[in-house]
């Protein structure tokens, strides 16, 4: 994080206004054609924030409807200068950092974040996300390239269209922001469902996309649940979607998108590997993995859910992952001490409690935490499993808690099978001071991403994304720009032709 943003916390804002809860389409907030409405609530408490329009089929179609007519030829979005699309993404940063505090707030209350980590990560990630591409709003260009024969070849970089883009919960206005940029850069228009859980700050930054001046159908925002979003994958005037979330929605969109052979980007679930030597610092590395997993309530797609420690600082690193575990504060997210609140719902929370009684009957060593915490809200204990076993549930299926397992290696190409033999391949890391070790496990790795002696670090400037059953494409850098363009190959015939 840079100087800019690294001041200590203003206070939050514990009781939020709640100011939209309607449907933005066309720049206007509207109810849902049906009347339906559901409710968001405090993860912390259990009780409800409020009651939000839910978006169905009908409300899809206008959405759709609104997104591509504001990409019509001819329209005040498809006219545009390049340089203003930037110009509008950096005036939507500027009204995100105004907001900075009511932002973090209002993620922390509807998602159960700690505000800290909301005001000084999430917010600013997105302040960062909406630089960034405002940056290459006029700099994604074609080549000119040297043809066969008399011709003049170029290529355009053109906008992909209608986006439909679909996010999760477990960082709400990020996720919003990381598919907003790119597409908003190269001049799409988009269509946007937030998750059911936490729709509150992806519909406050509706309002700030308006307040910006993007033209109306540029940006719209349903919420509702996964119907409205099969929706949108089987809209035909829909011409890509962009999904985060559990690999199994991953499949059926992947299925889905078949039909109108929509593109696609995927980024879903993961089971990534945290590889630790004995030649560390064990004190540094003991905090990496504890962060790795434990960060945002284990609710990382990236999570370093297989710790691997090498044998010979095996038990010493359990004991000390368990002490630092039975440190983390658990407790209300708007306090500045708390490191842990509570987990998203009632059926995540319930899954989580269900993973951890697994992996005590598969006989996996519970050195600590191993069940709720508190009688309110959707608390786990920080929980640390040692002696787990490659095949236990808790080792290959992708928990989304604060639920450890450390496991034990001897050798580096038994480790790398071990690490690799998943059906994920999102992220790894790999924690030695051997320069040689690190180059040879790094090429080996099959992952979207391999931290060396560091977990979670998130830059625009670096992609991400997953191999093998993680998922489609990559997010961020350079790269997340291509996801929103088509390449068209323009041909001219010369009549003449010199070098
Ligand atoms: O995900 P869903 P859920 C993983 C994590 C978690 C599990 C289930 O393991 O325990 O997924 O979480 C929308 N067509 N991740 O059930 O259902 C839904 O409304 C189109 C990993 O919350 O995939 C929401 O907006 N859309 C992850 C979004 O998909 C549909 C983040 C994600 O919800 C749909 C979250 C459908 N048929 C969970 N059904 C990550 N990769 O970071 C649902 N949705």
């Amino acid at each position: 994080q840079n100087a800019k943003f690294a001041t200590a916390a203003a206070a939050p804002q514990t009781n939020p206004e709640i100011l939209y809860t309607g449907l933005f389409i066309n720049n206007e907030w509207v109810k849902s054609s049906d009347g339906k409405t559901f409710k968001t609530e405090n993860p912390a408490t259990g009780q409800v924030i409020a009651e939000v329009q839910e978006s169905g089929k009908a409300d899809v179609d206008k959405a759709v409807k609104a997104a591509k007519d504001a990409f019509k030829l001819g329209s005040p979005w498809r006219k545009m200068d390049a340089s203003e699309r930037g110009y509008l993404l950096n005036r939507l940063a500027d009204l995100v950092e105004r907001d900075r505090t009511y932002l973090a707030s209002l993620e922390t209350l509807d998602n159960g974040k700690p505000y800290s980590a909301a005001y000084a990560g999430d917010v600013v990630a997105v302040i960062k996300n909406l630089r960034y591409y405002a940056g290459w709003a006029d700099k994604s260009h074609g080549l000119v390239l040297p043809s066969d024969g008399k011709y003049f070849a170029y290529t355009r970089h053109e906008p992909v269209g209608v986006c439909g883009q679909i996010i999760p919960w477990n960082f709400p206005l990020l996720m919003a922001a990381w598919k907003l940029g790119p597409a908003l850069a190269t001049g799409c228009t988009v269509v946007m469902k937030p998750a059911e859980q936490t729709p509150l700050t992806a519909l406050y930054l509706a309002q700030l996309v308006k307040e910006a001046g993007f033209p109306a159908g540029v940006v719209n925002m349903l919420p509702g649940y996964g119907e409205a979003g099969a929706a949108l994958v089987d809209h035909p005037d829909v011409n890509k979607i962009a999904f985060t979330g559990s690999t199994e929605v991953g499949k059926l969109i992947q299925r889905n998108s078949a039909g109108t052979v929509k593109r696609i980007t995927l980024e879903l679930g993961g089971k990534s590997p945290n590889i630790i030597f004995a030649d560390t610092d064990l004190e540094k590395a003991v905090e990496a993995a504890h962060f790795a997993l434990f960060y945002n309530m284990g609710q990382c797609c990236c999570a370093g859910s297989r710790t691997f420690v090498e044998d010979k600082i095996y038990d010493k690193f359990v004991e000390l992952s368990a002490e630092r575990a039975k440190r983390r504060v658990v407790g209300d997210p708007f306090k500045p001490e708390t490191e842990q609140g509570p987990q998203i719902d009632a059926e995540q929370y319930n899954r989580i409690l269900g993973l951890i009684e697994s992996g005590k009957r598969q006989g996996a060593k519970l050195v600590t935490g191993g069940g709720k915490a508190g009688d309110v809200g959707y608390y786990v204990q920080p929980t640390v499993f040692s002696d787990v076993k490659d095949d236990m549930d808790i080792a290959t299926t992708e928990i989304f808690g604060p639920v450890q397992q450390i496991l034990k290696f001897s050798q580096i190409d038994e480790v790398i099978e071990r690490a690799n033999s998943s059906d994920y391949g999102l992220a790894a890391a790999v924690f030695t001071k051997d320069l040689d070790r690190t180059n040879y496990i790094v090429q080996r790795l099959r992952a979207g991403t391999v931290w060396v002696n560091d977990y979670n670090v998130f830059n625009n400037q670096i992609p991400f994304g997953g191999y093998k059953q993680s998922g489609i494409g990559r997010e961020n850098g350079p790269y997340g720009i291509n996801n929103y363009t088509e390449v068209k190959a323009v041909v001219t015939k010369l009549t003449d032709k010199t070098s």
